[in-house]
């Protein structure tokens, strides 16, 4: 989508620093880390938000979660965790309007959030 910052990240049109990226999904540093670790996963097709995937959907959904915790285990957050989070709308507290997971490990985070 033309208008989309995270479809211009995922075309270099936008820079980023990337984790990592496949036929399908692209994830990168947050670029307001709220955490040592801060980074976002999200597929390669626009898909608005969580609200907005199909049925077709459910393998690459499959990928996007399995490919979040793997990261996160690279990024060194194996043995303490980390908080896996996706934004939904308004309420949600999503601002980019583009599926999303955020990663965040290497310190805390209290439950449940405020
Ligand atoms: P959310 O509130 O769930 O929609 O979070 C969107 C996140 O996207 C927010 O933590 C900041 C991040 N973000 C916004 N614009 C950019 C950008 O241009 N580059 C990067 N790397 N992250 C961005």
């Amino acid at each position: 989508m033309s208008d989309c910052i995270f479809c211009k990240i995922i075309h270099g049109e936008i820079p980023s620093k990337k984790i990592y990226e496949d036929e399908e999904l692209c994830a990168f540093h947050d670029v307001t880390p709220q955490s040592p670790v801060h980074f976002l996963l999200i597929p390669k097709r626009h898909i608005r938000n969580i609200m907005e995937a199909e049925m077709n959907d459910t393998a690459l959904l499959g990928r996007l979660l399995y490919k979040a915790q793997e990261l996160a285990v690279t990024l060194g957050c194996g043995e303490n965790g980390a908080r896996f989070v996706i934004n939904c709308k308004k309420d949600g507290g999503q601002t980019v309007d583009h599926l999303h997971i955020h990663v965040l490990g290497g310190r805390y985070f209290d439950w449940p959030p405020g």
